[in-house]
C-alpha cells in the first residue's frame, strides 16, 4: 500500500517539516531538548556519556533530513544505483565524522563548551562500531564515505552483528577475547521493521511441470528467519548527500517466539528455536585471510545476500521497466567472495520466480555484478563444500552445477580437448567431499574482477585466475589502486596538520581534490612552514604519548623516533621480523659502551593489532612482542634508547591517535603477499615516512612520492617461489644477526624459551616460508640507514612534507571514480 499524503494536506507537513540546527544556539537548543526528553535527564544529572547522547542525536536529527531528501531525490532521479555488498564496515565511531562531514563542529564545540563539556572528551564516549576485521572492512567504510562525498546513488549492503570483532586484553603477555557487545546505545542505526523479509534455508528443490509444460524449480520447506533492516546514515563531506547503510538483523519467524510450542509446554524448544534464528547475524567472523567453512559463516552469506536481493530486486520492479534494464539501473559490487552466493540468487529470482530463460537471465546477472579480490593467500580463497550447500541451499547448488555446466562447455568450444584446463577452471573441485570454488563463480559471475594494487592486479592475472585470463582476454581483469578518505584519515585524525595545509593552499578544498595537496611542495623550502609543521607532529606524539602512559604505565619521550607497525598479526605481514629487529637494536645497546651509546637514536617501538583467536602463531607472536616490552621497558641501562609498547585493542579510533603521531610506520610483508595495504596511505598523508617492501600499494606509494623519500628493503616478489624452493630443498646459513636474536629468546631472555620456540623453529627448522631470514639483514641496515636520516631533521622534515604534497593519487575519492566509469558505468546525481 502506499502511504503517501495526498497533495492538498502536504502544506501544513512543508511548513512544520523538521530542518535542525544551524548554528551553536540552535545546537544548544537541540541539545538540551534531547537531554531533557529523549534521554529523560536534566542538568543536574549530565554526565559526559549523556552529552555524548544528546549531541548524537542532534546531529542525528540534522543527517536524517538530508537522508530522507536524498532518499527521495534519488528515487525521483530514477537513475543507476550502486549497491555494496560487505560483510564487513569497519565504520569506528560516527559523531566526530558527522560533524566534520557536515560542516557544524565549531557550532557543537562552542555550545558544548558553554554547556559545560570539552568536545574531545564527548567525541571519544563513543563506541566504535567494529563490524570488521581490518583493510578489507576499513575499505569499505572508506568507499562509503567517498561515494557521498562525490554525490553517488549507493548503498551499502551488510550484517548487523551483535558483537563486532572482539576486544583484545593482554593478560601477562597473552592476548585474551572479550565480546564486542555494542549495542547499547547506537543512536546511529535506524530499525526498519516494515522492511522485513523472510529469508529460506534447508528443504528440498523439485521440478514441476506447469499447464504450458514448462519445467519449473520450486524450493519447499525447511525453515525460514526474518531479515530485518536496520538502516545507518552516511553522510557525504561539503554536501547534502547522506546515503544509506543496511544492514541486516536475523530474527525468529514467528514472532518472539513459537507460542504453540510455548502452550504446549515446551518453553525451553520454543526459546531455542529463536535463538538459532538470531544466532545468524550475532557475530563477526574474527578471522582475516582464512577461510574456515563453518556452516554458520555459510548462513550469513546467504541471509545477507537473499535480503538484500530482494531489497534490490524489489525497488527495480516498482519502476516497471524490462528486466533487461536491470544491468542499466544496477551495479553491485562484491567485496571479496563472501557475497558470491548473490549472483546464484538473483539467477535463482529471474528463473524461477520471474520465469525468464536461463541465457536471458545470466546476461542480466553478469552485467550487474562486479568482484573485487582482495588476496592470493590459498588459504583465504574460499571454499564452500557440497554437502554442505545441498543440505543448506539445495536450489542454488543445482544453479551452481547448471552455471558451471554451461561455462565448461564455453570453455570446452573455445579449448577442444583440454580436459585439464576445465579440470582446473572448473567451479566443482573434485575434492572428497567436493568443494565448490567462491573465486571461479564470482569471476564466471561478473563482467569485471579487480584486484586493489597494481602489483596485486597483476599477480592474480599471472597466478591464481591465470586460466581464465586464458579464456576471458585480459579486459575482463583490471586493477583499483586501493585508497583512503582524506576526511577521516586527515581532517579528522589530524586537525592541525590539515588546518596548516588549508592556511596555504586558501581553504579546505584539497579535501575533495587530493591532487590540490601537490601545491604545498614549495613550502618544503620554508622553514617557518618546517617549524609549523615539525611542531604538529611533535603535538600528535605527546599526544600519543600521554595516551601510552595511561594506557600501559610506561613513558615515552616524544623526542625520541616513533617507529609504529598496527594491523591484523599474521606472519604474512612480518610482525615477527620487527621485533627481531627490536631484539637485534636491543642487544646491540647493551654490547655498547657509554660512549658508544650516546650516538643511539632512541626509538619507541610501537605495536599494535589483533590475533584471530585460532592463530596460534599470531598469538605467540603477541606474546613475544610482549615478553620483549617487560624485558626492555625496565632496562635501567637501556632508559629511553628504547621502549617497546604493546597498545590494546587497536581498532578505528585508536589509529586515529597512532597515525598522525608516527616518524616511521613499518609495511614489511612478504614481497606479493600484502594485496594493497591501506594504513601506508594513512601514515604516508600524515607526515610519517615509511619502511616497506616491495609490495602491494608500497609500489606505487613510491612510484608518486620517489624513491628518496621512502625506505624500501627486502626480497622481490618474483623471487619468492625459488627462495621458498631453496629453504626446503638445500637448506641455508641464517644472518648471523639473527643467529644472535634466537639464541637469546632460546635463553629465556624474554620468557620462557619454550613459549617461543614455535616461532624461531618455524623459521630455523619448518622452511621460513615468510622469508624472514631472507630480509632480515637487508631489514636492519634499512632500520640503521633511518636512524642516521632522522639524525638529519632538516631533510627529513623535507621528505615528510614533500611526500604529503605526492599523496593525492590515494583518496577514495579517485578509487570510487574509477568504479564507477570503469566497472560500475554509473553516474552522480546533482544535489543541486
Ligand atoms: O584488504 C585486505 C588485504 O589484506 C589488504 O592488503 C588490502 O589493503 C585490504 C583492502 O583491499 N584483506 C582483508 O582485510 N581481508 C580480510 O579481512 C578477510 C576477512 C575475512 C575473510 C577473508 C579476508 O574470510
Amino acid at each position: 500500500v502506499e502511504a503517501t499524503i495526498p497533495e492538498r494536506l502536504r502544506e501544513t507537513w512543508r511548513k512544520y517539516s523538521a530542518n535542525g540546527f544551524e548554528d551553536k544556539g540552535g545546537f544548544e537548543r537541540e541539545f538540551i531538548r534531547h537531554v531533557e526528553t529523549t534521554l529523560a535527564r536534566s542538568l543536574y544529572n549530565c554526565d559526559e556519556l549523556a552529552a555524548y547522547a544528546g549531541t548524537a542525536l542532534a546531529f542525528r536529527d540534522k543527517m536524517i533530513i538530508e537522508w530522507n531528501k536524498t532518499q527521495q531525490r534519488q528515487t525521483f532521479a530514477d537513475q543507476k544505483r550502486v549497491y555494496y555488498l560487505s560483510l564487513e564496515f569497519l565504520m569506528g565511531r560516527a559523531l566526530d565524522n558527522a560533524m566534520l562531514n557536515i560542516d557544524k563542529k565549531d557550532a557543537a564545540r562552542d555550545g558544548l563548551g558553554e554547556l559545560g563539556f570539552r568536545i574531545e572528551d564527548v567525541i571519544s564516549q563513543e563506541h566504535d562500531a567494529a563490524l570488521g576485521n581490518g583493510g578489507l572492512g576499513r575499505l569499505a567504510a572508506c568507499l562509503l564515505d567517498s561515494m557521498a562525498t562525490l554525490d553517488y546513488p549507493a548503498w551499502g549492503y551488510g550484517l548487523r552483528y551483535r558483537y563486532g570483532i572482539f576486544k583484545q586484553e593482554i593478560i601477562d603477555g597473552y592476548q585474551v577475547e572479550i565480546p564486542d557487545y555494542w549495542l547499547d546505545f547506537n543512536p546511529w542505526e535506524f530499525p526498519r521493521h516494515d522492511v522485513t523479509v523472510g529469508i529460506q534455508f534447508y528443504g528440498h528443490s523439485e521440478k514441476h511441470e506447469d499447464e504450458n509444460g514448462k519445467v519449473k524449480h520450486v524450493w519447499s520447506g525447511g525453515e525460514i528467519v526474518q531479515a530485518v533492516a536496520y538502516d545507518v546514515p552516511i553522510p557525504g563531506y561539503g554536501t547534502k548527500t547522506t546515503n544509506n547503510l543496511r544492514l541486516w538483523s536475523s530474527k525468529a519467524s514467528s514472532g518472539e517466539f513459537d507460542f504453540q510450542k510455548f502452550n504446549a509446554g515446551d518453553y525451553e524448544s520454543a526459546v531455542s528455536d529463536q535463538q538459532r534464528a538470531e544466532t545468524i547475524s550475532a557475530v563477526l567472523y574474527p578471522n582475516d585471510n582464512l577461510d574456515r567453512g563453518k556452516e554458520l559463516r555459510l548462513k550469513q552469506q546467504y541471509f545477507w545476500c537473499a535480503a538484500s536481493l530482494w531489497d534490490i530486486v524489489r525497488r527495480f520492479k516498482k519502476s516497471k521497466r524490462a528486466w533487461s534494464e536491470f544491468p542499466d539501473q544496477v551495479a553491485i559490487q562484491l567485496n571479496d567472495t563472501h557475497p558470491t552466493l548473490a549472483i546464484v540468487e538473483l539467477q535463482r529470482i529471474l528463473v524461477d520466480q520471474e520465469d525468464l530463460e536461463w541465457d536471458e537471465a545470466w546476461q542480466i546477472v553478469v552485467n550487474t555484478f562486479g568482484y573485487t579480490n582482495h588476496t592470493v593467500l590459498p588459504e583465504a580463497l574460499e571454499k564452500w563444500s557440497v554437502p554442505l550447500l545441498q543440505h543448506l541451499l539445495p536450489r542454488h547448488l543445482e544453479i551452481i552445477y547448471d552455471i558451471n555446466l554451461f561455462f565448461l562447455q564455453h570453455v570446452e568450444e573455445k579449448f577442444p580437448g583440454d580436459w585439464e584446463l576445465l579440470s582446473r577452471v572448473s567451479v566443482i573441485e573434485e575434492s572428497q567431499p567436493k568443494m565448490v570454488r567462491m573465486a571461479y563463480l564470482a569471476i564466471i559471475g561478473s563482467h569485471k574482477v579487480n584486484g586493489v594494487a597494481e602489483l596485486h592486479s597483476d599477480l592474480i592475472k599471472t597466478t591464481i585466475f591465470k586460466d581464465f585470463v586464458k579464456i576471458y582476454g585480459s579486459d575482463k581483469f583490471t586493477n583499483v589502486t586501493n585508497g583512503i578518505t582524506p576526511r577521516r584519515w586527515l581532517h579528522q585524525a589530524n586537525p592541525r596538520l590539515s588546518s596548516l595545509i588549508a592556511s596555504k593552499l586558501g581553504g579546505y578544498n584539497f579535501l575533495i581534490d587530493l591532487t590540490l595537496l601537490d601545491g604545498i611542495e614549495s613550502y618544503a623550502n620554508d622553514p617557518d612552514f618546517r617549524r609549523e609543521w615539525t611542531e604538529i607532529k611533535t603535538a600528535n606524539k605527546e599526544r600519543l604519548a600521554k595516551y601510552i602512559k595511561e594506557t600501559t604505565g610506561y613513558s615515552v619521550s616524544p623526542t625520541s623516533l616513533f617507529d609504529i607497525q598496527v594491523k591484523r598479526i599474521h606472519e604474512y605481514k612480518r610482525q615477527q621480523l620487527n621485533i627481531f629487529g627490536v631484539i637485534h637494536r636491543y642487544l646491540k645497546i647493551k654490547s655498547m659502551t657509554p660512549q658508544e651509546r650516546k650516538k643511539v637514536v632512541p626509538r619507541v617501538s610501537i605495536f599494535g593489532g589483533k590475533a584471530a583467536p585460532g592463530y596460534w602463531m599470531a598469538k605467540t607472536i603477541i606474546h613475544l612482542i610482549n615478553g620483549v616490552a617487560a624485558v626492555v621497558n625496565k632496562d635501567a641501562e637501556i632508559g629511553d634508547l628504547l621502549k617497546v609498547i604493546f597498545i590494546e585493542d587497536y581498532n578505528v579510533s585508536k589509529a586515529e591517535i597512532l597515525v598522525p603521531a608516527s616518524d616511521i610506520s613499518e609495511h614489511i610483508s612478504t614481497a606479493g603477499t600484502e594485496a594493497s595495504g591501506t594504513s601506508n596511505m594513512k601514515f604516508v598523508l600524515n607526515g610519517g615516512l615509511i619502511i616497506g617492501t616491495c609490495d602491494g600499494a608500497n609500489i606505487e606509494i613510491t612510484r608518486e612520492i620517489s624513491e628518496s623519500n621512502i625506505f624500501l628493503f627486502g626480497n622481490l616478489a618474483e623471487d619468492v617461489d625459488s627462495l621458498r624452493h631453496k629453504h626446503l630443498y638445500s637448506g641455508f646459513t641464517l644472518d648471523e644477526h639473527l643467529h644472535k636474536v634466537f639464541e637469546a629468546i632460546r635463553a629465556s631472555a624474554f620468557g620462557p624459551a619454550s613459549a617461543f620456540e614455535p616461532l624461531v623453529a618455524s623459521i630455523t627448522d619448518h622452511g621460513d616460508y615468510y622469508l624472514v631470514s631472507d630480509d632480515f639483514s637487508s631489514y636492519i641496515q634499512t632500520q640503521e640507514a633511518i636512524d642516521e636520516e632522522f639524525t638529519k631533521q632538516d631533510e627529513w622534515v623535507v621528505k615528510s612534507i614533500t611526500s604529503v604534497a605526492r599523496m593525492g593519487f590515494f583518496s577514495t575519492d579517485r578509487v570510487v571514480g574509477e568504479y564507477a566509469d570503469e566497472i560500475w558505468n554509473v553516474e552522480s546525481l546533482d544535489v543541486e
